[in-house]
């Protein structure tokens, strides 16, 4: 039976790593065909460029926009692709849409050439389902700072995080694939949430019975 891939997508501070690993022990219980990996990174390779994508500010939109293709498209055929092949269930912490919301939506760059390079880079392939984290940007960059952490794309201004939720906001209008959550309740809250849709979607796709 082939995998599946679910992505989890959202602005900064959404709790998308928080609940991966939350579905991810959830989803244990039952299966140990599961899988947790994410974007920028996902290979060695991938990782190094992940540490040049975060902690480089001179990098020009086009040369960013490159970059984080090659990373997903090393991410989809040494890992994303074999895992699926094996039956895996793949829990993503971003794809495709980060990269239509931050180079696009937030950028500025042609959201039409990213979907080229999105389909280039990706083989084609896209998300079974995509969750987007919706939460209010202040809150989750103010989330983020008291965790301490302040990168590069954190350190750009408010109103670009806010072209980026728009972007997601607007992918989720356009794509039945991708369900929104609201992300502003606690993290259990959220949780709960996301299982029901899980389950709904692993009862559809016949991977667990009613
Ligand atoms: N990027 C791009 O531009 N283009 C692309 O194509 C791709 C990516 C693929 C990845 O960095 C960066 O790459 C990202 C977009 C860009 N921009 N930035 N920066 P990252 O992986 O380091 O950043 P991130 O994906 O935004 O992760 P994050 O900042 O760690 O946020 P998160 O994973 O969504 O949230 P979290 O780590 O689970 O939670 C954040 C904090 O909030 C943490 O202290 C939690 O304990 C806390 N938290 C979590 N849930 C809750 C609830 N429910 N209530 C209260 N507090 C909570």
């Amino acid at each position: 039976m082939q995998g599946k891939l679910i992505v989890f997508e959202g602005t900064e501070g959404s709790g998308k790593t928080t609940q991966i690993h939350l579905l991810y022990q959830w989803l244990r219980c039952w299966t140990d065909r599961v899988a947790v990996t994410r974007e920028p990174g996902g290979t060695p390779l991938g990782e190094k460029l992940r540490q040049i994508l975060l902690a480089d500010s001179d990098l020009g939109g086009m040369t960013e926009l490159l970059l984080y293709a090659a990373d997903r498209y090393l991410h989809v055929e040494e890992f994303i692709k074999p895992q699926l092949a094996k039956g895996t269930i793949v829990l993503c912490d971003r794809f495709t849409d980060s990269t239509l919301a931050y180079q696009g939506y937030g950028r500025g760059l042609s959201l039409s050439k990213i979907e080229q390079l999105n389909q280039m880079a990706s083989f084609g392939l896209h998300s079974d389902l995509t969750l987007w984290l919706d939460l209010d940007v202040e809150v989750g960059l103010l989330r983020t700072r008291q965790r301490g952490k302040a990168d590069r794309m954190e350190q750009a201004d408010l109103e670009f995080h806010r072209r980026v939720y728009r972007g997601f906001a607007q992918l989720a209008k356009e794509q039945d694939r991708i369900i929104r959550v609201d992300a502003s309740g606690s993290q259990s809250q959220v949780q709960a949430h996301i299982q029901t849709i899980i389950t709904e979607y692993l009862t559809k796709w016949q991977i667990i019975e009613n």
